[in-house]
């Protein structure tokens, strides 16, 4: 296998290897990305409405006048979730300009984001992410804004002029890398709130879909594997960009490291890179399994066979960390994710993830023709259930609970995990996700991730009804809490969730929300 070295000098050189075949299939896949433009002069105020989810609203207060001094402002509302370049019109009535034109602007894709100072911001990512930036124009002209935003809301604030200015032709070009003249409408007569929820989840897939799949247009940025699992699998549904997925897939592929968990993210530019010791087991569990949906939608068995040993290393690491009684032994570094839930148990939910992708990645080593790999892991998917039910299954509380722990929790992530890992089934099963659910103290899941999770729980036991009264009552209250794309976190009952400590740095349109889609147009239609 020939390898590449990536030298990168911040302080002291990293040295970072990669496989240069994948790297050379995901740049050829890369996809091309379809332009529309949006143009906007349509002025809001945001006003304080305690009926509202974040306690404020975006009222219209007409198109915009064109002539500012210093100390004007105004917010513009583009109709909808951009991810593009800005562009706009300066001009001055006056014979020249004696000094630059000195304006800020500050761009949130929620109401709440206009609503606060970004300066107030508490929250313990880098502040940077939030969108806000001045800049100086010496001369008449269309100025265009170099960095990509993701917005709906602009607020410009003339800083400084020495003149009056005109500012028109407020525009967005968008980009994206999904193709809308693919995505088949739903059937006519489907239920309008189901019409409701695909629609925004598709538009939030859309806007993730760039040169990779990202995780947030906002923020990070990056291409996760969680999200491009979920991505990948929504998107077979929606816009069917297969050389998306297999660009993604090619791409962590690359990122192999011997011994370790691939990265639970990467990074594009400046070119592919990813932190080391960024392994994340359940991620890596789930990239096998995109590869496996991978085949499933596509039948690509060429790429399929290509990235086989990727996925079969990932599987073979996982299973010999499996203890005889059924725990697992994590290696170092961010070690499992599972959800942004506080404090939250990782063993027993992880446990559940490796014995998903297990179960899937038999079934392709199977139709690969790969029996000795397919006999192995089904042998040890068969051991290991039983281990995990011996060791962990409380039948008194009719839960899985590692009482070994010094304070066992109660999750509905270990439940809905082991399930979909085969640990129980049938009527069993069913009582067990549902009396979690129902449990005040059972930990739930916050994000639409694990909650994405918990549906495929229900619609794998045969609970349908369940599963669709889920979707609309969490991704269907997002919309009537304000969503025009899906959020990354969202309890309804807690405006202020983030995982970061400040709600204004949450991305409010994230590529893993974005499944309804998948379960309606799979299940529902
Ligand atoms: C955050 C993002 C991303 C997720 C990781 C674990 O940075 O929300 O989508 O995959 O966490």
């Amino acid at each position: 296998m020939i390898r590449i070295l990536r030298l990168y000098k911040c302080g002291s050189p990293i040295v970072i290897i990669m496989n240069k075949h994948y790297l050379e299939k995901a740049d050829i896949n890369t996809p091309k990305l379809f332009e529309t433009e949006i143009v906007s002069n349509q002025t809001v105020e945001i006003v304080p409405d305690e009926s509202a989810f974040f306690g404020v609203r975006s009222v219209p207060v007409g198109t915009n006048r064109e002539v500012f001094v210093g100390g004007d402002r105004f917010i513009l509302d583009f109709g909808c979730h951009c991810v593009g370049y800005l562009s706009f019109r300066l001009r001055h009535d006056t014979a020249y300009l004696d000094a630059p034109v000195q304006l800020k602007l500050r761009f949130g894709e929620t109401p709440y984001e206009m609503s606060r100072d970004y300066a107030s911001y508490h929250g313990g990512l880098c502040a940077s992410w939030l969108q806000e930036d001045t800049v100086s124009v010496d001369f008449p002209e269309i100025v265009k804004m170099p960095r990509r935003y993701c917005f709906r809301y602009l607020e410009v604030t003339v800083l400084k002029t020495p003149r009056p200015v005109r500012l028109t032709d407020f525009t967005v070009t968008c980009i994206s890398s999904a193709d809308w003249n693919k995505l088949e409408p739903l059937p006519a007569g489907t239920d309008p709130e189901l019409i409701a929820i695909d629609r925004v989840a598709a538009k939030t897939l859309a806007d993730c879909m760039q040169t990779a799949y990202e995780d947030g247009p906002k923020r990070d940025r990056r291409l996760w594997t969680g999200d491009l699992r979920l991505q990948a699998l929504t998107d077979y549904y929606l816009f069917r960009n297969d050389r998306l997925a297999r660009r993604c897939l090619y791409l962590f592929a690359a990122c192999e490291e011997d011994g370790k968990f691939l990265p639970g993210c990467l990074y594009q530019k400046p070119s592919v890179f990813f932190d080391e010791g960024m392994g994340i087991t359940d991620y890596a569990m789930l990239w096998t399994a995109a590869l496996c949906d991978y085949f499933t939608h596509t039948g690509d068995e060429e790429t399929t066979r290509d990235l086989f040993p990727v996925a079969k290393c990932q599987m073979d690491l996982a299973c010999s960390r499996i203890c005889e009684d059924g725990s697992f032994a994590f290696l170092g570094g961010w070690f499992s994710f599972i959800d942004w839930a506080k404090n939250i148990q990782q063993m027993l939910p992880c446990l559940g993830v490796i014995l998903y992708a297990m179960e899937k990645m038999a079934a392709l080593a199977a139709s690969l023709g790969e029996t000795e790999c397919a006999a192995a892991w089904n042998e040890k998917l068969c051991k290991t259930r039983n281990n995990i039910y011996a060791s962990f299954f409380d039948a008194e509380r009719n839960c899985f609970i590692d009482t070994r722990s010094e304070k066992p929790q109660y999750s509905v992530q270990a439940q809905a995990w082991l399930i979909l890992g085969g640990v129980i089934t049938g009527e069993t099963a069913q009582s067990v996700l549902k009396q979690c659910l129902a449990s005040p103290d059972a930990l739930k899941p916050v994000t639409p991730y694990m909650h994405h999770y918990v549906v495929e729980a229900m619609i794998k036991l045969d609970m349908k009804e369940e599963a669709l009264a889920y979707i609309k009552s969490y991704w269907g209250s997002m919309i009537q809490n304000g969503a025009d794309t899906f959020w990354e976190a969202y309890d309804p009952k807690n405006p202020e969730l983030s995982p970061y400590g400040d709600v204004i740095i949450n991305s409010f349109c994230h590529a893993w929300s974005c499944s309804p889609s998948y379960f309606i147009r799979k299940y529902f239609i």
